[in-house]
């Protein structure tokens, strides 16, 4: 089985607008003028580069943003112009929400359980609701109708819907679940909390905890994991309230190891102790102390927001940003772990995402991970995987329709609507998909 990855490829509109409360970059950044153009090439170079080392890469479109349809639904009527200069005079922050490009981290957009793991033998997808942030909230239709275009072959794959995001069920998807394998290489899913939704418990005082355990538990159950193969701890409320909005910016895991922050966890080392009991022989825990590396570094760097690739020859990868280069001490991680001949991680990349980062998003953020065998890679629709030659089309793609730079009063532009949809349009043709957005016509997903 290979580990394919689906980035998100950045939207047209790609802007800093400060909508994620407890995301530090988000909140320092927001107002400050983003590079769209930019921000899609520097995403599409990392697909390329993951690509070289030999995995499958895929993408997976932007959303149709501005969401004219979003404004509609909070009160604006007349044309889709009439509707954003309404907004952009009366409900600023709604037309920013309508505007953002968040779909582009994928590690959002759904959890996703292989073949091998699931009850049927298929792929399964269960869409995240996002619930905790209005503007990624409105993502999950959308998503839903991306993932049945590329995994829409229903012998092989189930892509299902969101939790319900008018209850108590917050579901950010795979940034809060990690799939490890045990030494018969069975599939070991390791989901973590960031509070219940039951208000038992500990929670962070400051910021949101977007994930609950309840929804975890709903999510295994729709991903038809059998419940032995499934552990759900918490991540420590403490470590929210500093910025660690999703547990992947705190740990990152692939086949039997985990890369972690000493302080990731409710429970310290008796959460990993708890975790190697169940993932029993083979478990590799690399354990990132505070003083080597304080959990604020953990956030400015995005050390764990590393992709741990498993390259087909065999052995771990990491593919850092750029910003873990440019960090004496999170380098030093890096090196202190390679240099360990105990756990099986061999390699490193550095990356330049910053137009992502600045946003609070990562390599691990940037992509959804689905474990492949060739049958099911087989079904994939292939529209929506990479080779060199269509991404090179992609890159002139970016470059013709992409903004070089977006001031927030640029977001108010019909022109930029326009130019948004005439590309989204010319990329669906080229995939090869017909009726993918709402301004196509394509209908609700449930
Ligand atoms: O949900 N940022 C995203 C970043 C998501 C990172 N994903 C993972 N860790 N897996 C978020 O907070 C900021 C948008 C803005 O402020 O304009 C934003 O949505």
């Amino acid at each position: 089985m290979l580990e394919a990855n689906f980035d998100g490829l950045v939207g047209p509109t790609h802007n800093y607008a400060g909508l994620s409360e407890g995301n530090v970059a988000s909140q320092s950044n927001a107002q400050a003028v983003s590079r769209p153009r930019l921000a899609a090439l520097q995403g599409l170079w990392k697909m390329e580069r993951v690509m070289a080392l030999g995995l499958p890469q895929g993408f997976l479109p932007p959303h149709e943003r501005p969401a004219c349809w979003a404004l509609r639904a909070e009160g604006f009527t007349g044309t889709d112009a009439q509707v954003i200069a309404a907004a952009a005079r009366d409900r600023p922050t709604a037309l920013a929400r309508a505007c953002s490009a968040s779909a582009m981290w994928t590690a959002n957009a759904a959890t996703v359980a292989p073949a091998a793991d699931t009850a049927d033998g298929r792929t399964r997808l269960v869409v995240a609701n996002l619930r905790a942030m209005p503007h990624r909230r409105m993502e999950p239709p959308q998503t839903l109708r991306i993932l049945r275009a590329v995994f829409g072959d229903e012998r092989g794959f189930e892509a299902l819907p969101a939790l319900p995001s008018d209850g108590p069920l917050g579901d950010e998807g795979a940034a809060n679940h990690t799939r490890l394998v045990d030494a018969r290489r069975r599939g070991l899913h390791l989901f973590v909390h960031g509070a219940r939704a039951d208000g038992q418990g500990p929670r962070p005082a400051r910021h949101p905890a977007r994930q609950t355990l309840e929804a975890s538990r709903e999510v295994a159950a729709r991903l038809r994991l059998p419940p032995d193969r499934c552990l759900f701890i918490q991540q420590d409320p403490a470590v929210i309230d500093e910025g660690v909005f999703h547990n992947d910016v705190i740990a990152v895991g692939s086949e039997g190891t985990l890369l972690f922050h000493e302080q990731a966890f409710v429970g310290g080392t008796d959460a990993i102790e708890a975790i190697h009991r169940w993932v029993g022989e083979g478990f590799s825990p690399v354990c990132v102390r505070r003083e080597e590396l304080s959990v604020q570094e953990a956030v400015s760097t995005y050390l764990f927001n590393s992709q741990l690739v498993h390259l087909p020859g065999g052995g771990l990868f990491l593919v850092c940003p750029e910003e873990v280069r440019r960090s004496d001490r999170a380098r030093a991680v890096v090196d202190r772990v390679l240099a360990d001949a105990s756990n099986p991680i061999h390699g490193v990349m550095y990356l330049d995402v910053r137009e992502s980062m600045r946003n609070g998003g990562g390599p691990a953020c940037l992509r959804l991970r689905v474990p492949l065998d060739a049958e099911a890679m087989a079904r994939v629709h292939p529209g929506f995987m990479l080779d060199a030659p269509r991404a090179a089309w992609l890159r002139g793609w970016i470059e013709r329709h992409y903004p070089e730079e977006l001031r927030p009063a640029d977001l108010a532009d019909p022109r930029l609507h326009r130019r948004s949809l005439d590309a989204l349009d010319e990329l669906t043709r080229w995939i090869g998909v017909e009726r993918l957005y709402p301004f196509q016509g394509a209908p609700e997903p449930w």
